[in-house]
């Protein structure tokens, strides 16, 4: 399977990486930035052969049987719909379009062509702790779901960064994995601003609130100047029992009067396996398996909860989410 890749920045090269030295049965054919250096680069790392001028030659090439987007968000929405006029397998970073409305087209027109291409690289479906925990909600061991905890902290944000990108970019994560823990759809949010860091430009950190349709509360923290590293955490409270995700560390250092691990400064070391798995599964739908990880229609919804999310930020009220009707080729369930 010939790949291309549009995009050359941090998870352009990630996954570039990943593809040619641990995912078998593919071979990166090309590559595309708006940056040749940078494209030139990961090319050169990466044993890539032809740096492709635009994105969207990447689609066209007939050498290239399925795309890679990890281009700027806005640039999404053309790229996947081109790839599905080309009838190419597409996996694009998130979000999948910036509007809930761009979404939906591109579910119409996958449920037009009447089988699944896209993919959208929402890695945590293919982390280990995040997968046991909904097995666990699957296997009823623990009873009901009640409360979910969510903590999601950067060490800092990039200055550009905005209090809807707090939303939109980051929350957005747990918005996908806290659908795909429970299974369910959310209701309304609601977003608590308080005491804002005096290390960050934008309100930092806020504190977001989805209701389930079936009841279900997450809370998540979301905190993009924490300073000290990237942390990820969730516990999911249930009627039996709690199931939280364990430090994702195979070590402990004792050094310089501390004891303990020491937090990554983003999130590629946290879910490398993560990444591994996304791509090898991804590979694997190439060859004929089975589709894996976030849809088109679950990026749709997590662009959705973000649209309402940053209403409730300004509104300080709950907000609804709507949700068009879920089309019967994506199944059941999250
Ligand atoms: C970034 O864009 C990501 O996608 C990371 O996974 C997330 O943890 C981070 O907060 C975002 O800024």
């Amino acid at each position: 399977m010939k790949i291309g890749i549009i995009g050359a920045g941090v998870m352009g090269a990630d996954h570039a990486h990943i593809l040619s030295t641990s995912v078998a049965g593919v071979e990166i054919a090309a590559i595309a930035d708006a940056d040749a250096g940078r494209a030139r680069r990961v090319a050169g790392e990466n044993g890539i052969g032809r740096i492709l001028a635009d994105g969207f030659d990447v689609v066209k090439d007939d050498g290239i049987d399925a795309v890679l987007i990890a281009s700027p968000d806005e640039t999404h929405k053309p790229l996947v719909l081109a790839c599905l006029d080309a009838g190419k397998p597409v996996l694009c970073e998130k979000p999948l379009a910036r509007a809930a409305a761009d979404c939906l087209e591109i579910v119409r027109r996958e449920c037009g062509i009447g089988r699944r291409l896209v993919q959208v690289g929402f890695m945590r479906r293919f982390d280990p702790g995040y997968v046991d925990m909904r097995r666990t909600v699957e296997s009823g061991e623990l009873g009901a779901p009640l409360i979910m905890h969510c903590i999601h902290r950067n060490e800092s944000a990039p200055a550009y960064v905005e209090a809807q990108g707090l939303i939109a970019n980051s929350a957005v994560h747990e918005f996908d994995a806290a659908r795909y823990v429970l299974g369910g759809e959310p209701a309304r949010i609601s977003v608590v601003i308080g005491r804002a860091t005096s290390k960050a430009r934008i309100p930092d950190p806020q504190l977001v609130l989805l209701e389930f349709r079936d009841g279900t509360v997450v809370d998540i923290e979301v905190f993009l100047n924490a300073r000290y590293g990237y942390d990820v955490r969730a516990e999911l409270v249930c009627e039996e029992g709690t199931i939280s995700l364990a430090p994702p560390h195979a070590t402990t250092m004792v050094h310089r009067q501390h004891d303990g691990f020491q937090h990554p400064r983003d999130w590629r070391p946290r879910f490398a396996d993560a990444y591994r798995a996304e791509l090898r599964a991804w590979a694997a739908f190439l060859s004929g398996g089975p589709a894996a990880g976030a849809s088109a229609w679950d990026g749709y919804v997590a662009t959705s909860i973000a649209e309402a999310g940053i209403r409730a930020q300004k509104s300080g009220q709950w907000e609804t989410i709507e949700l068009a009707e879920r089309p019967a080729l994506y199944g059941a369930g999250a």
